[in-house]
C-alpha cells in the first residue's frame, strides 16, 4: 500500500502551441469590450454606447487547441476628471508593459482626436507588436474610409493594419489569426475551461451596470458603483443576488429609482435577463439604491469599491 496520489498528465498540447498577452487599447467608446466578447462569444464585459463603460482591467481568457490568447480589456484612455478617471487610466497603462502583442482599437468610421494621438503617444517605442485595428467599418465607405484611415496610420508605425467591424464581424476571425501567428511558442497559462480572472460576482455586478448605462443619461450612470451583498444558489437551483446601486447625490438616487420605483424595476427586470443568460439559470435579484457622497473623488469609497491600486 502507497499514499501516492496519481497525479493528472500535464496536457498534450502541440509543439506549436502559442499563447501570450494581447491588451486592447483605446479611447473609450471604440469597441473594445465589444470585440473581446465576440471573440470569446460570451459576454464578460460590459457594453454601452457611453464612453467609459469599462472601469478595471479585465482578463478574457481564448483556448483553442493550437493557442491560448489572453485578452486583457482596459478602460478607455481619457483624460480623467477624478480620482475613478485616474484608477482607470492608469489600469490601462499598466497593461502596456505585461502584453506581448497592442491592439491599438479605434473608430474609423470618425476621423482621430487628440484622445487617440495620446493613446498612440503610449506606443512609441514599445518594444511588442502594435497592430492598429480600425473598428465600426460597418458605418463608412469610400473616400471617407480611406481618408479616415490614413489619418490614423500617421499616428505611429504598425505591424499590421486591418479594417474590422466588432459588432458584424467582418474580419473579426482573420484578425484573430493574425493574433496568434505573432505570439510566442508557450503553454496554456490558465485550465482550458477558464474564461476570465474575475469573479462572478464582478461579472453579475457588471452585468447590472451595463442596464444602468442603458437607461440613465448624462452623469448619472458615470456615479453609479455596484457593489454585490449576497450572492447564493438557493437549494431550489435558483440564484439570489442581491446588490447596492450607489449614487454621488440623493438626486441621483431619486434617478435610479424613478416614479413609484418604476426605473429601477427596469433596470432588474433587464439585469435580471442578462444575469439568468450568462449564468444559466433563475436569478431573483435584489436591488438597493444608497448614496455614497461623491465616491468617485474619495480614496476610501474607491477601495470599497473594487478600484483598489493593486
Ligand atoms: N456600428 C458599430 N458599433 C460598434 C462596433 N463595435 C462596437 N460598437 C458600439 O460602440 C459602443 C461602444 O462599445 P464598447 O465595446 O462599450 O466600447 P469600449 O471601447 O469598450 O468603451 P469603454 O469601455 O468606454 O472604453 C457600443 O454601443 C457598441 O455597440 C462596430 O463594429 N460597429
Ligand atoms: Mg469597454
Amino acid at each position: 500500500m502507497t499514499n501516492a496520489v496519481e497525479l493528472p498528465l500535464p496536457e498534450e498540447l502541440p509543439p506549436d502551441h502559442r499563447s501570450g498577452f494581447v491588451a486592447l487599447m483605446g479611447k473609450p467608446n471604440v469597441g473594445k469590450s465589444t470585440l473581446l466578447n465576440a471573440w470569446l462569444g460570451i459576454k464578460i464585459s460590459a457594453v454601452s454606447p457611453k464612453p467609459q463603460t469599462t472601469r478595471t482591467r479585465l482578463l478574457g481568457i481564448l483556448t483553442r487547441p493550437d493557442a491560448q490568447v489572453i485578452f486583457v480589456d482596459t478602460p478607455g484612455i481619457h483624460q480623467p476628471k477624478n480620482k475613478l478617471g485616474d484608477f482607470m487610466v492608469q489600469a490601462a497603462k499598466r497593461a502596456l508593459p505585461d502584453s506581448d502583442l497592442v491592439l491599438f482599437i479605434v473608430d474609423v468610421s470618425r476621423p482621430p482626436s487628440e484622445e487617440d494621438e495620446q493613446v498612440a503617444r503610449l506606443f512609441r517605442g514599445c518594444e511588442v507588436p502594435v497592430f492598429l485595428v480600425l473598428n465600426k467599418t460597418d458605418l463608412i465607405s469610400g473616400d471617407r474610409l480611406e481618408a479616415n484611415q490614413a489619418a490614423y496610420e500617421a499616428l505611429g508605425h504598425f505591424d499590421e493594419v486591418m479594417r474590422i467591424s466588432a459588432l458584424t464581424g467582418y474580419n473579426r476571425e482573420e484578425l484573430l489569426e493574425k493574433i496568434i501567428a505573432r505570439l510566442p511558442l508557450g503553454p496554456r497559462y490558465y485550465p482550458e475551461d477558464q474564461l476570465t480572472d474575475q469573479q462572478e460576482r464582478f461579472i453579475a455586478a457588471e452585468l447590472i451596470r451595463e442596464q444602468v448605462l442603458r437607461f440613465l443619461e448624462q452623469e448619472v450612470p458615470h456615479a453609479i458603483a455596484i457593489v454585490i451583498q449576497e450572492f447564493k444558489e438557493r437549494p431550489n437551483g435558483m440564484l439570489y443576488i442581491s446588490a447596492y446601486i450607489y449614487t454621488e447625490k440623493e438626486s441621483q438616487k431619486g434617478i435610479v429609482i424613478g416614479r413609484k420605483g418604476a426605473m429601477l424595476k427596469r433596470i432588474g427586470q433587464e439585469a435580471r435577463k442578462s444575469l439568468e443568460a450568462f449564468f444559466e439559470r433563475r436569478v431573483y435579484l435584489d436591488l438597493w439604491v444608497k448614496v455614497r457622497k461623491n465616491w468617485r473623488r474619495k480614496e476610501h469609497y474607491l477601495r470599497e469599491f473594487g478600484f483598489s491600486p493593486h
